[in-house]
C-alpha cells in the first residue's frame, strides 16, 4: 500500500539550500517517489519557551510530500540517517539548537501513532506557521489526519492565536 508522505525541512546552519536538495534526493531513492517540495521559506528563529529569537540566524524552512510503502519506523530512522549524513550534530543538541538539517515526519496517510519516540500526525503542526504556509503551496486540500480539521481553517486558527508569528 502506498501512502502520502509529508516531512518537513528546516536548517539555520551550513547551506539550507543544498541540504534541502540533498535530503530530497537522498529521501526519494529510499522512502519513495517525491511528489512535489515547496520552495524554501525564511523564517525567524523559534525558540524557547516559544519565542521568536532575533539573534539566531534566520531558518529556511520548506515541506516535501512523497509516497512510500514503508513503515514510520523504517522512515523515522532514514529521516535521522540523512540528518547525520548531511552533519545534523546531536552530541552537542538541546531541542531548539540551531542546526544544518532537521527532518521530521508531518503526516503518513491517516496513520495516528503516540509511542514515546514517534508522534504521528506531528504533534505542533499547528503551531507553526513555518510548516502550514509550505504545506498549503503544495497540499491546499491537505486535512489534519486525527482531527478533520482543514488546513486552511487550520491557518485561520494560526492567524487568530497568539502562537509566534515568525513568517
Ligand atoms: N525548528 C526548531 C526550533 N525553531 N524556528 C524556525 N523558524 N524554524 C524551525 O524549523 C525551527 C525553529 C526546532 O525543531
Ligand atoms: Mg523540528
Ligand atoms: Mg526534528
Amino acid at each position: 500500500m502506498t501512502l502520502d508522505l509529508y516531512i518537513a525541512f528546516g536548517a539555520n546552519l551550513g547551506s539550507p539550500k543544498d541540504a534541502y536538495k540533498k535530503a530530497l534526493e537522498l529521501l526519494s531513492e529510499s522512502v519513495g517517489p517525491l511528489v512535489q517540495a515547496s520552495k524554501l521559506y525564511s523564517t525567524k528563529a523559534l525558540s524557547d519557551p516559544n519565542t521568536v529569537a532575533d539573534d539566531r540566524p534566520i531558518f529556511s524552512n520548506g515541506v516535501a510530500h512523497f509516497k512510500t510503502s514503508h513503515t514510520p519506523s523504517d522512515i523515522l530512522a532514514e529521516l535521522h540517517r540523512i540528518e547525520e549524513l548531511l552533519g545534523r550534530d546531536r552530541a552537542n543538541h538541546t531541542y531548539w539548537a540551531s542546526r544544518k538539517i532537521d527532518l521530521d515526519l508531518l503526516s503518513l496517510g491517516n496513520i495516528i501513532i503516540k509511542s514515546e519516540n514517534l508522534i504521528i500526525p506531528h504533534p505542533r503542526i499547528q503551531e507553526r506557521d513555518f510548516v502550514l504556509y509550505p504545506l498549503q503551496e503544495i497540499a491546499p486540500h491537505w486535512e489534519h489526519p486525527e482531527s478533520g480539521i482543514a488546513l486552511s481553517q487550520l491557518i485561520e486558527q494560526f492567524k487568530a492565536s497568539s502562537f509566534p508569528k515568525t513568517l
